[in-house]
């Protein structure tokens, strides 16, 4: 693995082409040898040319992720130690809760190129078009009650704007509980699900998709009034590798932080991103519709909200008339 980073950093650093001669002396391996590295490499997705009498040189790097490409570099404690991708799957929540049975850590990470049965909330559709985009599912075994499970919602929901804000100049913003918009079109939904025995959970299947380099022609027209990408928006191509890396990271930090000091030390971020907070909105429930202002999130993760009579309510599920844009 170390000779094929080597490699890598070879085939960049020089402006032209590499020999295999030159290659092979440099790692101390045969030609041969240099030749089946740069087949594997070719199988991740590495465009490389090979010129005679000039050798090698890489065009561009893969796109497509790899079990491979995504370990190298990725320095975290514990999530994606246990990782698989996949080239496509109807879900990557149902392998996951299949390796939940099996007894597979906390931390392991599935992610597929393209999933032809992506699954939103209440058994919504989600598109996951090939190559396109971010659809993982991460594998959490949390030391909590259920009733703390949607904080793990709002904390993925967290990470995800910083990753954003961190590697662009957009502005994401959640959608409480868990969309994330930027200029108020969704360009990440989580889907959080959850096994829970009595009073302990014992697993949770945490769900991401981000749309990420999808063309405005990719974005399926149904939804074309509500959803965007990481590409129509920045204007620019994303690496999804880094991309990913980037996610597990933040994630992994922020859910330390998270087991040490509890959801509210995540409050403050999500309150930074938090989308209409300080602004009036509709809300509905079984008994009422009222206007009122969004306040921010409870310590527990509930949305709290003022009336026009100063009375604030906290509210676990509600409908949202979030207005303009047309997205409900
Ligand atoms: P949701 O129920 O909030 O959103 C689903 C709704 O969003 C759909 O009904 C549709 O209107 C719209 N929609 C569908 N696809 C997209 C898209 N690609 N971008 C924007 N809007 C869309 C959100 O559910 C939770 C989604 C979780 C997806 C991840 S991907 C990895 C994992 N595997 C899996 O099957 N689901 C999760």
């Amino acid at each position: 693995e170390s000779t094929r980073k080597e490699l890598i950093q070879l085939l960049n650093n020089v402006e032209g082409h590499i020999s295999g001669q030159e290659l092979s002396g440099q790692l101390g391996i045969s030609r041969t040898a240099v030749w089946k590295h740069m087949n594997e490499l070719k199988k991740d997705g590495y465009e490389i040319e090979a010129v005679q009498r000039k050798g090698y040189k890489i065009l561009s790097s893969p796109d497509k992720i790899s079990e491979n490409t995504l370990r190298w570099g990725l320095d975290t404690k514990w999530i994606g130690h246990e990782l698989h991708h996949y080239d496509q799957v109807e879900s990557t929540q149902e392998i996951v809760h299949q390796l939940a049975k099996q007894g597979k850590p906390h931390g392991t990470v599935v992610i597929a190129d393209e999933q032809v049965k992506g699954k939103g909330r209440m058994s919504r559709n989600w598109d996951s078009p090939k190559g396109k985009g971010i659809w993982m599912s991460v594998l959490l075994r949390p030391n909590l009650p259920p009733v703390q499970a949607p904080q793990i919602t709002l904390l993925a929901a967290t990470v995800l704007a910083r990753m954003i804000a961190e590697r662009s100049a957009l502005a994401p913003q959640i959608k409480w509980p868990n969309d994330l918009l930027i200029n108020h079109k969704k360009v990440s939904g989580i889907l959080t699900e959850m096994q829970a025995e009595q009073d302990t959970i014992q697993y949770i299947v945490l769900g991401m998709g981000m749309n990420v380099n999808q063309e405005d022609r990719e974005i399926p027209a149904d939804i074309k009034y509500k959803a965007s990408s990481l590409k129509i928006e920045s204007r620019q191509h994303w690496n999804i590798q880094q991309t990913v890396q980037h996610i597990l990271r933040l994630f992994e930090e922020t859910y330390e932080r998270f087991e040490a000091h509890g959801f509210s030390s995540i409050k403050k971020d999500w309150e930074h991103f938090g989308y209409k907070i300080g602004e009036e909105v509709t809300i509905s429930t079984m008994k009422k519709t009222w206007q009122a202002t969004l306040v921010g999130i409870e310590p527990d993760g509930a949305l709290r909200a003022k009336s026009k009579d100063g009375e604030e309510e906290k509210l676990y599920s509600a409908e949202i008339h979030w207005g303009e844009g047309g997205y409900h």
